[in-house]
């Protein structure tokens, strides 16, 4: 077998998209929506256990607000996350929220190498849409052989639905591609599908369990800025390129 596709989440791992998106859009949506609710740093942590948005304002009501009355709560939910994806696409498309280290120039070096991209994130497809056109460019969806987002499958992660999607559209096997990853739902979803991950930490899971990753670095590097190795053996590589992802394929995949 021979590394064939690099499949990639979203939120945390191509961007700090929580952190400069969605906690600031859900923040927004309240308070248009005269909620007298607020979200910092350190609750929007513990939320980010619940994936998906709708599904992560249920839960916040149900444990944080028991007191809140609605009718009909699922009605409510999908009006405050209407409103919150709205002001999400309008903060990407505003530039608010840059790549992450190393990301640009590893899809341009998986692409030269003739490497299959795809994406697997439990996010709204618009949210995806708009981050990789704005900081990729208006062609930049085309790169990307599937683009599985959303409740395109009905369990999100750390179910493995996604990555059994994407495996199954892409007619690969798990051992033909490698998976990147910055969250525990999302090891949990790629290992649930048999797939190795290459994790990149953020702020907000930097203290989450990675069992059965490859590595796990603080974010991709560049030529001129290495990774740092948190977790998984060092090599003589200082950036994730196709190299080091070769090297990586051939020990664990
Ligand atoms: C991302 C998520 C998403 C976003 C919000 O998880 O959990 O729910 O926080 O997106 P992952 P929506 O990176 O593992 O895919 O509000 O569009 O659901
Ligand atoms: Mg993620």
């Amino acid at each position: 077998m021979t590394l064939e596709a690099l499949i990639f989440d979203v939120d945390g791992t191509l961007a700090n998209t929580e952190h400069y998106g969605h906690l600031v859009a859900f923040n927004e949506a309240f308070k248009e929506l005269e909620l007298d609710w607020f979200w910092d740093n350190e609750l929007y942590s513990k939320l980010l256990n619940v994936t998906g948005g709708q599904l992560r304002i249920k839960y916040y009501l149900k444990t944080y607000r028991s007191d809140f009355k609605c009718d009909d709560i699922d009605a409510f939910a999908k009006k405050i996350h209407g409103l919150k994806s709205k002001i999400y696409v309008h903060l990407v498309n505003t530039g608010s929220i840059p790549l992450r280290t190393g990301v640009a120039r590893l899809f341009s070096e998986a692409r030269a190498a003739g490497l299959r991209l795809a994406i697997a994130t439990t996010t709204t497809p618009a949210n995806v849409d708009a981050l990789i056109t704005h900081t990729l460019g208006a062609d930049a969806l085309d790169w990307f052989e599937v683009i599985g987002a959303g409740n395109v499958v009905s369990n999100l992660k750390p179910a493995g639905d996604i990555y059994h999607y994407v495996l199954k559209k892409m007619n690969i096997r798990p051992n033909q591609a490698i998976v990147f990853e910055d969250s525990y739902n999302g090891i949990i979803a790629a290992t649930n599908a048999e797939l190795k991950t290459l994790v990149t930490v953020n702020e907000y899971t930097k203290m989450h369990k990675f069992n059965g990753t490859m590595v796990v670095l603080n974010h991709l590097g560049e030529p001129n800025d290495a990774f740092t190795v948190l977790d998984g053996k060092h090599s003589k590589y200082t950036y994730v390129g196709i190299d080091y992802l070769q090297e990586l394929y051939a020990k664990y995949c």
